[in-house]
């Protein structure tokens, strides 16, 4: 399988997170990249495909912010990572804020995702990651392909970061793909519900969201994910939630598998983007599903079952020792 990895991804590497009220470790670590990229003897680099297919996904606003953000932080007086405290509710207001504080509130939802000197250029280099590995897939060159991107992507909106996720990397392959496909799907199968991408679909009839998830009533991102999120408008049955409690094992997860791959197969889907999360492991530090690595190899090859062209886009996953483990699992079955 192609396989792509940049080490510029690397760099952003913020110091700390809020978390249940209190400052923890980051837990998405340039190590987890590191770790699942030793799994390989070669990956490719990517190509550079620039900002235009970036900016059809995300505001124009929203990436000047995320480029400028650490430096105004800077010019504030700040040291550390620039992180927000003011977030507004329900009803934002046009963004002509002129504090670095109110700015960075507006674009993002969560105080645990730090902006760092390096945040773009990783975040950049991982869009281009996930953009490279779409390449041979849309052009029939290759079934499938592996796009080793970190940071993730899944949580990040149009004109928001959040969860760890700056630039929304299935998003804007899927995007991407509807230069050569009708109907993309985007298959979600990280431990956390994918509202960034779900947001940026939500009235769209060409691209299908499907995402199996902690229930959103128990777990992040807690504001979205429900069942009866459905789509809205000309997309209205074009987006499918599948929440599950806490524990979930394999047996129930294969079988809530099925249901979502039969729904993108009736959608008559022609390209398939699965955004993989390696944190519905049982050992994950921040999660509570019950998979052991050596279920993903019948997880991957149940997703294969689809036989669709496929780019597989790696999202989270924390339990770092057994992250190179898991990926090969759901890789070689696939
Ligand atoms: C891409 C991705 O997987 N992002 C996940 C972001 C989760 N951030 C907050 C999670 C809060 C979990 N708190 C549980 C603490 C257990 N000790
Ligand atoms: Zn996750």
């Amino acid at each position: 399988m192609i396989t792509i990895f940049d080490d510029r991804q690397l760099a952003h590497a913020p110091e700390r997170e809020l978390n249940n009220g209190a400052w923890t470790a980051y837990q998405e670590s340039p190590d987890r990249a590191r770790q699942i990229a030793k799994a390989f003897d070669v990956m490719a680099q990517p190509e550079d495909f620039g900002l235009d297919p970036i900016a059809v996904v995300h505001d124009r606003a929203y990436l000047g912010f995320l480029r400028s953000a650490y430096d105004e932080w800077r010019d504030a007086g700040r040291e550390g990572d620039a992180i927000g405290y003011a977030f507004p509710i329900i009803r934002r207001r046009a963004n002509s804020h002129i504090r670095i504080d109110a700015k960075i509130g507006a674009h993002s939802f969560d105080a645990a995702t730090p902006i760092t000197a390096d945040t773009w250029e990783s975040a950049y280099w991982s869009a281009q990651t996930a953009l490279s590995g779409l390449q041979p897939v849309l052009k029939g060159e290759a079934r499938s392909a592996f796009a080793l991107c970190r940071p993730p992507g899944h949580h990040a909106g149009a004109d928001y970061m959040g969860g760890y996720c700056y630039l929304n990397n299935a998003a804007i392959a899927a995007q991407a793909a509807r230069a050569r496909a009708d109907r993309v799907a985007i298959l979600d199968i990280d431990y956390h519900h994918g509202n960034g991408t779900q947001d940026i679909f939500y009235d769209r009839s060409d691209v299908f969201f499907a995402s199996i998830h902690a229930d959103p009533a128990t777990d992040y991102p807690y504001y979205w994910g429900f069942a009866e999120e459905t789509g809205a408008g000309a997309g209205e049955g074009v987006t499918l939630n599948l929440p599950l409690a806490r524990g979930a094992e394999a047996v129930l997860y294969r079988k809530t598998l099925a249901k979502a791959l039969s729904a993108i197969s009736d959608w008559g889907a022609e390209l398939l983007v699965v955004s993989f999360g390696a944190d519905t492991f049982a050992g994950d530090p921040i999660s509570s599903f019950a998979l052991e690595t050596s279920d993903y190899a019948a997880i991957g090859r149940q997703v294969a079952e689809l036989a669709q062209p496929t780019l597989i886009v790696m999202e989270g996953g924390y339990a770092v020792g057994q992250l190179g483990a898991i990926v090969g699992e759901f890789l070689s079955g696939f």
